[in-house]
């Protein structure tokens, strides 16, 4: 079969011929329908030899939709032939993280050669994918691949960082979301589906302000040199009360430090590389909290798909035939992708 694969570090993926995998004990084989492309994916693919505790080759695709087609004697909770998407994080299996479906911070992360499907393991860039057990398997009825494969990292990942700032959205706050690309508008979706939080929006890209009006910001703004003036006003002059930053730059730490109120929340999911300075005395406000949420929950991605099914979030995805996923990335890397990229097995 036909698979996207890493094969040297620091050098581009290569279409590579592989045999298919056949499912032992509790595995399962799935047939991928669609595989989202991530700036992660990205990461990888640029890391240097030994940035990365992954070991070459593996197939690049970690977020994943498709349909079980073959299961080993072992497997349970699960039928050839259903529909599903993949839990990306897969954890040592064993610790009480793993057990509860928070592989997404497995207490033995450190001690594992990867993070998840196509983070180490080989994952969905690829006509199948052998999945681990059925616990990574979340049902999705009749949800369109290319809608279900993104809830997987993009849906889930802004889902468990608005669920951590949950607590402080009630009726009358203000939330800021920095970067409307793939997750940022999936998190503004969420934001306005599940609380009573005034969404405000902020990007470089005009495309991306409109992409945040479709999923329903109250109000967008380009990056400019009285954003934070800006965004006060729409916050009725208090600040906001929650900020995610799915870009994660210095500038864009400093811009969501700089408009919080007190007690604000800031969730920094991007990973820009950015810094900001934490000292008191300092500039911060009094009350400040900090989160560094990752991915999501096994129970989490069968609410968000849940979500999905409901109407209540929508994926905008821009669709590539497998073969054509140097375009894709390409595109990625110069952010011109609408929403998300999405490959599709051809
Ligand atoms: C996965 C593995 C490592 C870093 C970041 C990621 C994200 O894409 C998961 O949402
Ligand atoms: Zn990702
Ligand atoms: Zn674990």
């Amino acid at each position: 079969m036909r698979a996207l694969r890493l094969t040297a570090w620091g050098e581009p993926p290569t279409q590579t011929e592989v045999e298919q995998p056949v499912p032992h004990g509790a595995e399962v084989l799935v047939r991928v329908e669609a595989t989202g492309l991530c700036h992660s994916d990205l990461h990888v693919i640029d890391a240097p030899p030994g940035a990365l505790p992954y070991r070459l080759p593996f197939t690049l695709g970690h977020e994943v939709a498709g349909r079980t087609l073959a299961l080993g004697p072992d497997a349970d909770g699960v039928a050839v032939g259903d529909r599903v998407v993949l839990y990306g994080p897969w954890g040592c299996g064993a610790c009480d993280r793993c057990a509860a479906g928070r592989d997404n911070y497995c207490d033995r992360r450190d001690t594992l050669a990867w993070h998840g499907a196509g983070l180490g393991r080989d994952g969905g860039m690829a006509e199948c994918v052998l999945v681990p057990s059925a616990r990574h398997l979340v049902p999705i009825g009749d949800l369109p691949a290319d809608q279900a494969a993104p809830l997987s990292d993009a849906g889930l990942t802004s889902y468990h960082a608005v669920a951590g700032l949950r607590h402080a959205l009630e009726e009358g706050t203000t939330t800021v979301v920095i970067g409307v690309g793939g997750l940022g508008h999936l998190a503004v979706q969420i934001l306005r589906a599940t609380t009573p939080s005034r969404v405000l929006a902020v990007d470089v890209r005009e495309e991306a302000l409109a992409l945040a009006d479709r999923s329903g910001a109250d109000f967008g703004t380009l990056v400019r040199a009285d954003t934070a003036d800006v965004l006060r006003k729409r916050s009725g002059g208090t600040g906001a009360d929650a900020v995610l930053d799915f870009v994660g730059t210095t500038q864009t730490l400093e811009l969501a430090a700089g408009i919080l109120r007190p007690g604000g929340e800031l969730a920094v999911v991007g990973s820009g590389g950015g810094r900001l300075t934490v000292s008191k005395p300092g500039v911060l406000p009094p009350g400040f909290r900090l989160s560094l949420p990752f991915w999501g929950t096994h129970p989490e991605l069968a609410e968000v798909v849940a979500l999905a099914q409901s109407g209540a979030i929508h994926v905008e995805t821009e669709q590539f035939p497998l073969s054509a996923a140097p375009e894709a990335i390409g595109r990625l890397r110069r952010g011109r992708v609408r929403g998300r990229a999405v490959l599709v097995p051809d």
